[in-house]
């Protein structure tokens, strides 16, 4: 087949069926251990680590990730994390420049999710999808185009401990956690950069915030997809409100994996809808 998917692991989508598929690892280091995050990476053993206390940071795929990720397929769709968060989607860019010239016949889309987790899973799934039903280069690009500006993605954290040590929302913001029982319920922003909506008291409260946001976004029925760190439960009560305010609705839940456990944190929950 000429097309392939690639991704970055933000993703949490290892492997893909009917569709060529690859995807570049970010890197999770705690203290002296780099963790990938791909196949070999053992999550009870990153948590342990975690629970060190040890300083730690994460780092994008680099350029050559990309270009082993793409491989040699003829025509490249590559979904990255938010490029406001992340130096990944900048490294893919590069990637495309180089592969490009390397061989002037293929071409690399870079589709920049302004997003991370499950809305990024939603977007290789259209793409999939699309792929499948034998459409057309420029007419899955026009598509996906149109699926981002209405796909959405939801969060529920307990904490934003790791998000702000590492930059990614300011000190003050992360304080409103350590206030116990307080769950943070946001969005990606239209920009790509994590926006606070709600200070919800518990868990339940903040799931249906979750299911209103949404109801005022337009949601009616559609694929949703539910990423979780070790709270599959969470994950299911969410799955189940969601069941009974919208018409028949595919929904999978799934764990999250390296990086996007690292930033979520324990039971953090991530929705894409
Ligand atoms: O390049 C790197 O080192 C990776 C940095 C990634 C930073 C953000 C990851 C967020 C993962 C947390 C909850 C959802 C936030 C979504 C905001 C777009 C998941």
């Amino acid at each position: 087949m000429k097309y392939k998917i690639v991704s970055d692991s933000a993703s949490n989508i290892r492997t893909l069926e009917n569709v060529p598929y690859s995807y570049a690892p970010l890197h999770i280091v705690i203290g002296e251990k780099d963790f990938s995050d791909d196949d070999s990476l053992n999550l009870a053993e990153m948590d342990k680590a975690l629970s060190s206390g040890e300083k730690s940071s994460t780092a994008c795929p680099g350029i050559g990730d990309w270009l082993l990720a793409f491989g040699d397929a003829e025509i490249v769709f590559c979904v990255t994390i938010t490029s406001n968060l992340s130096g990944s989607c900048a490294a893919a860019r590069a990637a495309k420049a180089e592969y490009e010239e390397l061989f002037p016949h293929r071409r690399v889309h870079i589709i920049d999710s302004l997003s991370a987790g499950p809305e990024m899973a939603l977007i290789i799934e259209r793409l999939q999808e699309r792929i499948c039903q034998g459409a057309a280069e420029p007419d899955i690009l026009r598509d996906i185009q149109e699926y981002t500006s209405r796909s959405h993605l939801l969060f529920c954290l307990k904490s934003l401990r790791n998000l702000a040590s590492n930059g990614r929302v300011s000190p003050s913001v992360a304080k409103i956690c350590e206030i116990l029982g307080i769950r943070v319920m946001g969005q990606a922003s239209a920009q790509g950069t994590l926006e606070i909506l709600h200070k919800c008291h518990g868990e339940q409260n903040a799931l249906s915030r979750m299911v209103r946001t949404m109801q005022e976004f337009g949601f009616s029925q559609g694929r949703v997809r539910i990423m979780h760190n070790k709270n599959e439960r969470a994950a299911q009560k969410l799955a189940a409100l969601i069941r009974e305010s919208f018409a028949p609705t595919d929904i999978r839940i799934s764990p999250t994996l390296g990086l996007c456990s690292y930033y979520a944190e324990d039971g953090g929950i991530m929705l894409g809808f």
